[in-house]
């Protein structure tokens, strides 16, 4: 009897999981301003990995780390006011910037072993889109 009421309870709570890593987030902009979103830096992808946020506006991001390896978080169009590379270690870190124009603009990982793959290759990107 409290075995079966205990699966059915696993089986709801299965049934309620977090949402996709990669289904868009839209980040709420807070009393002050400011889009802020907790991001996760795992090996090898970022959770959640599609962020949707307004332009013209502050974003701040928490970034942490899971596992071992090294991360960082990069987004590379300086004329779109984005020029981050954020090394991500033991510790959370902040990252700001307020995006100038519209557009989806890619979100990755530019570390990579001395053989093999980079991180980005393995599936560690994501998207930031701003609207
Ligand atoms: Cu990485």
């Amino acid at each position: 009897m409290h075995k079966t009421l205990l699966l059915t309870t696993l089986l709801c709570l299965a049934a309620t999981a977090p949402a996709r890593a990669d289904e868009p987030i839209t980040l709420a902009v807070d009393a002050d301003g400011v889009q802020r979103a907790a991001i996760v830096l795992d090996s090898y992808s970022f959770t959640p990995s599609h962020l949707v946020v307004a332009v013209g506006k502050p974003v701040e991001l928490t970034l942490t780390k899971e596992g071992f390896a090294p991360h960082n978080f990069v987004i590379d169009d300086p004329a779109s006011g984005l020029a981050i590379k954020q090394d991500v270690g033991g510790d959370p870190v902040k990252v700001s910037f307020t995006p100038t124009r519209t557009g989806s603009f890619a979100i990755y990982c530019s570390k990579k072993a001395p053989f093999g793959k980079s991180h980005r290759q393995k599936g560690m990107e994501g998207v930031l889109e701003v609207r």
